[in-house]
This record gives C-alpha cells, structure tokens and sequence, in this order.
C-alpha cells in the first residue's frame, strides 16, 4: 500500500491571517460593532423568551489556559451565570490562575492545544448535552451561553460557533458577524476560540487527535458533518471577541502546516476554498415546535 500524497497547503489554509491593525481599519470595524450590536438590539427580546423556553441543559466547556490570561476569568463567569448546569474543566499551562482554581483540573500542561483538551477530557469526561471548547483570550457577551444554545438548538446545529466581532483577529472570513444574520449554516466551524458540539458531535470528535497545532482539524470535521448530515452554523446574534493582540505567531506556521498535511493525508477533508460558503442566512428566529 502506498503512502498517501501530502496534501497542498492551498487546500486547507485560509489564505488570510484575518490580524485586525492601524487606525483606520480599526476605528472602521469598532464602529461597525456598534452598528452591528444596535441593529440586532431589536430581537434580544425574543431571542430571550425562546431561551427561557428551552430545557435546562448540562454544558460541559473545557477551557485551557496561558498564566497570563485576562480574559479567561471573565468568560467562564459569564458561562456559569447561565440558566443550564454548566461544569467547568480548566487547563493551565503553568501555575493554576487564582481565580480559576476552583475549576482548574490539571496544571502544567505542556502538550498542543488539542492534546492539553484531552488531558482534561481524560480527568473529566464530558457527559453533557453539549461540550464548549473556550480559548484563553475571549470576551463573550452578556447572556451569551443561553441565547447561544437557544440559537444553535432552534437552528439545529450539531456544531457551532459565535460569530466574532469585526474588530476580532478571525482567519476565516465566514466567521465574522454578518448585518441582519441571527445565525448562518455554514460547512465550516473553526476549532476556536470558542466552539460548541452537541452530544452526537462530541461522542465522535472527542477525545480529539493528538495535536498540537490542529490545523485542519476543523476542515475535517467539516467532512465528517458532511458524511453524517450534521448541520453546522455560525451564531452572528451572540458575537465573542476575540480581540486580544494575537499572540500565535511564537510558533512558526512552517510547523502547523507540516502536521496539517500528515493529518489530513488520507482523511476527508473539507478545502479550504468551500470553507466560507454559507448556506442558509437566518434573519428570523426559527418556528417554534
Ligand atoms: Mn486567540
């Protein structure tokens, strides 16, 4: 049996680094922000009602964390003031952060970011109805994980993302917030900085890959949701932001581009020039069952 061929980075890199920078691009998109949150202030109301509606749900999130981190704190405030039963498992990579002792199930994690997921998937299995993976360096907005789920659920989506603000570093354009959108289905949901997979996604996806970059992986899920008919969407009603000046690039991309093409070769994978199709806009809120 022959190897399989290495794939061409073109087919699953996004051409883009999505680095927000300069006055004027950021002055731009701060004001588009607010544009934006003005314009969805109208169905918050309604967005509200259908989350009370929903059936208390138990979230699984899992969150692995820099020393350093500012934003992480905040975050999983906002995920534990939700309305569902909402357990946390924190990673650090170094020293436990003093107010996230109480959640922080390993330290001194020193692996990539999917292989220090599964340490803390190994110290504490996900047995939830949905499992959120959350990066050290989002904001979320208020309300977030009840209006998110409501969302997701009401849409169907088996994988799912916030949307990030305009002001975000977002690497695939589909991922940005879009004017009028509640939500988009989409092929294509990112391995960060926050996605969400339902029960049936997480019972395939997790534990995950022994990566350390995962780069690619996302393109892959893609195919595996496509095999299976998940529906996958992107969330516009609840954006996070991801805002934080980026600090990924201290590790050389030449690394994360190389273990993308190992993993990908022979696995069915979604190309990267199918990754920003959408395929529903959903302006309204779905029907109600
Ligand atoms: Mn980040």
């Amino acid at each position: 049996m022959s190897a399989h061929a290495l794939p061409s980075p073109d087919t699953f890199l996004s051409g883009e680094t999505g680095h927000v920078a300069g006055v004027r691009r950021t002055l731009t998109r701060r004001l588009g922000d607010r544009l934006l949150d003005l314009r969805l202030r109208p169905a918050l109301p309604r967005i509200d009602r259908m989350a009370a509606e929903l059936g208390r749900r138990r979230v699984h999130v899992l969150a692995v964390y820099r020393p350093g981190t500012r934003e992480l704190p905040a975050a999983l405030r906002e995920l534990r003031a939700s309305r569902h039963d909402v357990r946390v498992a924190a990673g650090a990579l170094g020293e436990p952060h003093p107010e996230l002792a109480d959640v922080t199930v390993a330290s001194d994690l020193a692996g990539g970011k999917f292989q220090n997921l599964n340490e803390l998937v190994a110290a504490s299995p996900p047995q939830a109805d949905w499992l959120l993976v959350v990066d050290d360096d989002v904001a979320l907005p208020e309300r977030f994980l009840d209006r998110f789920l409501a969302l997701a659920e009401g849409f169907g989506f088996d994988l799912a993302q916030p949307a990030q603000t305009l002001m975000s570093h977002a690497a695939w354009r589909v991922t940005r917030r879009r004017a009028g959108a509640l939500a988009r289905a989409t092929r294509f949901v990112e391995i960060g900085p926050v996605t969400a997979f339902s029960r049936r996604a997480a019972d395939e996806l997790v534990p995950f890959p022994d990566l350390r970059y995962g780069w690619g992986l996302d393109l892959h899920w893609a195919a595996v949701a496509a095999e299976r008919g998940w529906r996958l969407g992107i969330v516009d009603a609840t954006p996070a932001r991801h805002e934080s000046a980026p600090v990924g690039s201290s590790y050389a991309p030449e690394a994360a581009i190389a273990e993308a093409q190992r993993f990908l070769a022979g696995r069915p994978y979604l190309e990267s020039g199918e990754a920003g199709a959408t395929l529903a806009v959903h302006r309204r809120l779905p029907e109600r069952a």
